[in-house]
């Protein structure tokens, strides 16, 4: 463009050198930008932009309206600690009179059965010599030797008590007992207060020895008795390692 101006201002000099008139239009260098023109009117409204973002919840409403239904009933509690038993109550009154025994088809067949099976379980011990029936008493040893204390333990424990003699035939029982296992036993009984006395130790009175002759002679010092092989008696002291046989 510049160059179409110089072009032109050349051609209009050279015309004007020619002519002899020298006009001032095209002469010289561009004044000045004039000032900015004012705003014009505004344009008309663009059109409708994207949808915003949903804007934050508002503050809560001041309260209003009536209010709502009660909500459904929570789930069980764990159950609470037990409490303490009642009091026992009044004993109730007395029932009508049941059938008498024998009568009774019921009680009858189970003393039936109950009979049957003790005397299979007796000879089935008898049988395998754990338990020596004499007249109402059973003899029984565990094959196990101990002091005097722990048979009389060991006996209560099952139910029975150490055995006693009272009798030749039940001296003779024991004696079989003593033999078979080869070893000494003691007696329920023990020497008393006064030295030479000898009771059983259920307290009832000394009705049955069977001493070894010159027996009993520890006057004192032997509180014990214990049963030789040959069934024959020996006071002792207690803390022998004895065999332990047990009545019932
Ligand atoms: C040992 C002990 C006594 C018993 C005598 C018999 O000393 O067993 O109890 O009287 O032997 O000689
Ligand atoms: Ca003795």
């Amino acid at each position: 463009m510049w160059l179409c101006s110089l072009v032109f201002t050349l051609i209009l000099l050279a015309v004007a050198d020619i002519m002899g008139d020298v006009n001032e239009v095209c002469v010289g260098t561009p004044g000045i930008p004039g000032t900015p023109g004012s705003h014009g009117f505004p344009g008309r409204d663009g059109r409708d932009g994207a949808k915003g973002d949903p804007g934050p919840p508002g503050p809560m409403g001041p309260p209003g309206g009536m209010p709502g239904l009660p909500g459904r009933d929570g789930l069980t509690g764990a159950p609470g600690v037990a409490g303490e038993p009642g009091y026992k109550g009044e004993p109730g009154e007395r029932g009508p009179p049941g059938l008498p025994a024998y009568l009774d088809e019921v009680l009858q067949s189970t003393l039936h059965n109950l009979r049957y099976q003790i005397l299979q379980s007796m000879g089935v011990l008898s049988l395998q010599g754990s338990m020596l029936t004499v007249g109402k008493k059973i003899f029984s040893t565990n094959g196990k030797s101990v002091n005097f204390v722990d048979i009389r333990e060991s006996c209560a424990r099952a139910g029975g008590r150490i055995a006693i003699p009272r009798s030749p035939e039940e001296n003779a029982a024991l004696t079989s007992i003593v033999k078979k296992h080869n070893t000494y036993a003691y007696l329920g009984l023990a020497e008393g207060s006064t030295p030479g006395e000898f009771y059983y130790l259920d307290g009832d009175p000394v009705n049955y020895t069977n001493w070894y002759p010159g027996e009993p002679r520890g006057q004192g010092r032997e509180r014990c008795v214990e049963m030789y092989t040959d069934g024959l008696w020996n006071d002792k002291n207690c803390l022998q390692y004895r065999l332990t046989i047990c009545e019932f």
